[in-house]
């Protein structure tokens, strides 16, 4: 797509011209729920509509206001970098604006800082020179509908990920133009995005200060060589690499210094885990103390193949997929086809930076007809492995336990 200057009402044009239906609201509507569309996640009340939002292919319904979609996935199977029309779409708060104009966006800093700062698309471009990473946004709630026993919340399946390349400006560079004050402790975020009613809190989070200033977190503007798309943040999206998706505020237009810890609700209530080691709690009960979800958590997955496919014995079958982890990269990525009594290992693709899918590949031949489950486990260079058995928690977080996938052999 050109470099739209109006977001949305680029996207509108662009869908107008390609379907000639109206569009009443993108943040309250579906576009268009297609008929006879429907895909089925794996557990209770797994169905899910497919429907169309600007700028985006059919994608799986969750809820449609706030709008909330999730990427089949299939789609993962095409590409390491995920499509952004395929890209998965969250939003807590109903309020979302419906164009946004570049000639007034401003984004503003402000608090423990030597000069407050009103900065314009251009004053972020100019700020220093573009960083470029490819990193994975994963929202904390990714595959939650596979939790047992299950929990509240979005019935999520896999699809709630997705791994762009991200172009923008480091978030220290704007720091440090305002300049931050000692005492400083943490840097907050707020997008364009607001609620419906007054006693709902609005969506803002936190990061320390050390963090923020790392060098890491990024301003960013292009997603796969394009202005990123209006659901996904436009024309700003706050880019933590290796932290969960929550962190990644869209249509980031505040930014406050802050010399205490910053207590909104979606820092001291929401998007919580355990404050145990593995971060999990025996299924079933609470947490009797918390702390903030931080980073993702290493996953693989098998892209080509799914629970009930029918595979041919005898002869070579190859299984693809993608793994990833918080950004100490890919080590390995093992399969088994016993239970997990025994792993082989798996051929790893181009690495694109260790924020970054990594795609794998192997091959078996299955023999015997029957049943054939396959156990697919990654390490991350830092040591951490999937674990066999599934760490739970009351917000159904972080799910990272081995995938199987159950096959038929004929
Ligand atoms: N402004 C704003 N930014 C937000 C959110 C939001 O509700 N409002 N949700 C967060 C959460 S929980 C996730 S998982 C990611 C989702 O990013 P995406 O919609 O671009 O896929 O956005 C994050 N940034
Ligand atoms: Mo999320």
């Amino acid at each position: 797509m050109k470099s739209n200057k109006d977001g949305l009402s680029t996207s509108r044009r662009t869908f107008l011209q390609t379907t000639g239906v109206a569009i009443a609201s993108a943040a309250a509507l579906p576009l268009k729920a297609m008929a006879d569309s429907i895909e089925t996640q794996p557990f209770d009340n797994g169905k899910r509509d497919l429907v169309i939002y600007p700028q985006k292919r059919p994608l799986m319904l969750i809820t449609a206001r706030p709008p909330h979609l999730e990427t089949p996935f299939r789609i993962f199977n095409d590409s390491v970098i995920t499509p952004n029309d395929a890209f998965f779409v969250r939003y807590h708060l109903a309020n979302l604006p419906m164009s946004i104009d570049l000639s007034s966006y401003r984004l503003t800093v402000r608090g423990n800082v030597k000069s407050a700062l009103s900065l314009s698309m251009e004053d972020i471009k100019s700020l220093a020179p573009a960083v470029e990473v490819v990193a994975v946004n994963q929202c904390s709630g990714n595959s939650r509908g596979y939790a047992k026993p299950r929990v509240f919340g979005a019935q999520l399946g896999n699809g709630s990920m997705g791994n762009a390349r991200w172009v923008g400006v480091p978030l220290k560079a704007i720091l440090d133009k305002a300049g931050i004050l000692e005492g400083a402790r943490q840097v907050t975020f707020k997008g364009l995005d607001e609620p419906v009613l007054p006693s709902t809190p609005r969506f803002i989070k936190a990061l320390n200060v050390d963090h923020a200033m790392s060098g890491e977190p990024i301003l960013a503007w292009s997603m796969n060589g394009t202005d990123i798309p209006f659901l996904n943040g436009y024309p700003i999206k706050l880019i933590v690499p290796g932290y969960s998706g929550t962190y990644w505020v869209k249509h980031l237009s505040e930014i406050e210094i802050l010399d205490h810890e910053f207590d909104g609700f979606f820092m001291s209530t929401a998007y919580r885990v355990p404050a145990t080691e593995c971060e999990c709690v025996p299924a079933g009960t609470a947490a009797s103390s918390t702390h903030p979800i931080t980073k993702l958590k290493v996953r693989s997955f098998i892209t080509n193949l799914k629970s009930g496919d029918v595979v041919r014995g005898g002869q070579p079958l190859e299984i693809k997929g993608i793994a990833f982890d918080s950004g100490t990269g890919i080590k390995s990525v093992e399969t088994s086809t016993d239970g997990g009594a025994t792993w082989s290992g798996a051929t790893l693709g181009e690495n694109l930076g260790a924020y970054s899918f990594r795609a794998w590949s192997t091959r078996i031949i299955p023999s015997s007809k029957g049943d054939l489950t396959i156990l697919t486990r990654a390490t991350a260079q830092s040591g951490e492995v999937q674990p066999s058995k599934e760490l739970w928690n009351p917000g159904g977080y972080m799910r990272n336990v081995i995938e199987t996938i159950s096959l038929v052999v004929a």
